[in-house]
Order: C-alpha cells, then sequence, then structure tokens
C-alpha cells in the first residue's frame, strides 16, 4: 500500500504547470481534513500545490477548523488564468459529481471514499467506497510513508474521521479504527474539545428548533422540513431526528428559492436511504448516494404548481416504505 502515495508523488512530481487540490463544492470537515493532510505531505516532499474551494464553508465547525488548524484556502477566481497544463487533484468527491464545479483544467487523480463513479477515468485513482472517511485515506499515506504528521495535521485529520463516521459509529471500516488510533498519539485533545464546543452557531440553534417542530412520524420513517437551510445543517439535525427511539430513517427536506434539497439517512439495511431519494425526486431532479446517507434536489422550475411538495414527499415516500419488507 506504501505504494499507493509513492505512485501519486511520482506522478504529481511531474506536474507540468501548477497544482491545485479541489473537494466538493461546500467542503465539510472531512474534505478540508483531506485536502490539507494531502498539501502538507506534498509539501513535506518537496511539491506546492493550492487548495481551492467555491462557496463560502457552511458550517460554524469547518469554518472554526481553518482557523484552530491554520488551514490555508484559495477561491476558485485564483484559478481562472489558468494555463492549460494545470492539474487539479480531487479529494473526497469525483468528476462527474454535482457538487463540483469544473475548472476546466486535468482532473489528474481522484482520493474519495464515496461510490466508484462508472466515468472514472484518472491518471492515479484511490477510492474506496468501503472507507468511512478521506481523513482516513490520507493518514495511511502519511504513515505508510513514514511521515510522521504535525500535530495541528492530525488533529484535523482526526477531527475529519470523527466526524464523517459519526463518532466512529456510522460507515466504519477497520482503516478509519486504524488511523483514528495512530492520529490519537499526534493529537492535541484540547483543539477536538473546542472545535466540538464549535459546532453551530446561534442562528443554527434557531434553526434545530424550528425544524423539529416540524418533526412528523410515520412508523420507522420520521420527516422533516427545514427553511432554507445549509448542507450541513440538514445533516445534522437528521442525525439527531434518527436518535428518537424508534424511528430508522429520517427524510429532511429544505426549501430554498432554487429549489428543494432533500437529505435522507438511515440506520436499517433494509430501508436504504439511496432508494427513498431515488424515488422522491424520480421523474423530477436528481440524486444518489449510499445505504446510510443519501440527498437529491429538485429545481424549482420542476415543482409541480398544484401539489404541496410536503405532501408529496410524504406520499411517495410512504410509497417506498410500503413497498419495502422490514424485519
Ligand atoms: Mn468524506
Amino acid at each position: 500500500m506504501a505504494a499507493r502515495f509513492d505512485e501519486l508523488f511520482t506522478l504529481l512530481s511531474r506536474a507540468p504547470g501548477e497544482l491545485f487540490i479541489q473537494t466538493h463544492d461546500v467542503p465539510d470537515p472531512d474534505a478540508i481534513a483531506a485536502a490539507h493532510g494531502l498539501r502538507l505531505l506534498l509539501k513535506e516532499k518537496g511539491i506546492e500545490s493550492r487548495i481551492v474551494y467555491a462557496q463560502e464553508i457552511e458550517k460554524a465547525d469547518s469554518r472554526k477548523m481553518l482557523e484552530l488548524f491554520d488551514i490555508q484556502l484559495w477561491p476558485y477566481s485564483c484559478v481562472s488564468d489558468v494555463e492549460a497544463e494545470d492539474w487539479v487533484v480531487l479529494v473526497d468527491v469525483q468528476k462527474g459529481n454535482t457538487n463540483l464545479r469544473c475548472l476546466n483544467i486535468i482532473e489528474v487523480a481522484s482520493i474519495d471514499h464515496h461510490e466508484l463513479k462508472a466515468d472514472a477515468s484518472y491518471r492515479f485513482i484511490d477510492v474506496r467506497p468501503d472507507v468511512g472517511a478521506s481523513s482516513s485515506i490520507i493518514a495511511q499515506y502519511y504513515f505508510e510513508s513514514g511521515i510522521m504528521p504535525s500535530r495541528l495535521c492530525a488533529t484535523a485529520l482526526l477531527y475529519g474521521i470523527f466526524v464523517d463516521t459519526d463518532n466512529l459509529t456510522r460507515a466504519v471500516s477497520p482503516l478509519d479504527v486504524e488511523m483514528f488510533y495512530h492520529l490519537h498519539a499526534y493529537s492535541d485533545p484540547e483543539l477536538i474539545k473546542k472545535i466540538r464546543g464549535n459546532q453551530i452557531t446561534l442562528d443554527d440553534l434557531r434553526l434545530y428548533a424550528e425544524a423539529f417542530r416540524t418533526v412528523e412520524v410515520y412508523g420507522p420513517m420520521a420527516f422533516l422540513k427545514l427553511d432554507d437551510a445549509n448542507d450541513g445543517l440538514i445533516g445534522a439535525s437528521s442525525d439527531i431526528v434518527l436518535s428518537l427511539e424508534g424511528v430508522d430513517l429520517a427524510i429532511a427536506y429544505s426549501l430554498r428559492p432554487s429549489g428543494v434539497k432533500i437529505s435522507v439517512r438511515s440506520i436499517n439495511a433494509a430501508m436504504p436511504a439511496n432508494a427513498f431519494v431515488r424515488s422522491l425526486v424520480e421523474g423530477l431532479g436528481f440524486g444518489g448516494g449510499h445505504n446510510h446517507m443519501a440527498g437529491g434536489f429538485i429545481p424549482v422550475e420542476r415543482l409541480p404548481s398544484n401539489k404541496s411538495i410536503d405532501t408529496l414527499i410524504k406520499y411517495k415516500a410512504i410509497r417506498v416504505l410500503d413497498g419495502l419488507t422490514i424485519a
């Protein structure tokens, strides 16, 4: 496996132009930590790169990470005067994802833990859907090449694993646990405490409070409606709803000016989140994801004007539920 990073390093050391690292457009703690960890590891080996990102960072803890871990990100505009020979390494995302802005430079590599995209073609690829966090893959690059991450970097990677695996309980693989253990020796527990104490803003809390009033439970399924909320908040509030006794599937939807964002989380393999999302957006929008977590979007122009979106989502979801055999 040490060959993996060696292979990437050999490739990137031949980059003809500037080297960029790109995550999905709304980077979460795992994406930020993995991109940053990779940048520092490459720097250690003499390769300079810049992490670029699109939108503003939505979640409070993601923003706090930049400050606490001294992480530098550059706006996409710095790539605008691109030379055709610049390269980009995708981290925590793959080509063709709807949440990835195309920079019109060569996507030379992808390091990710989501489902492998069918049209994947890169000069280097390390996509491991069985792993819980991209941060675990980057941590493995460090330890296998005998380079120890700095205290700040180890802590950031640790936090990335922590968040993406929901405290080592969701989609967690032996690699995540092993890397968590190794990183722990190098990490700063005070910083973890600090970032855990900065997870949401007061505005977020108000949104939660409003959202939780909308919760409706239908058997093992719960619905949650949020106003124009950001992705991180939708995910976090779904997790709280999932912790409700008897609820195995949470369907959260957020009404935005551009359309309806849907997020489904499941803790029951007989109720796959991706199957629900696919049915909810069928014929109207797009979506996909894992069994335990999936998301979709219906653009505003595709919303049926004569139907209540709340009723539509609930009706479609109940139809899927009724078609399942649940133990
Ligand atoms: Mn991730």
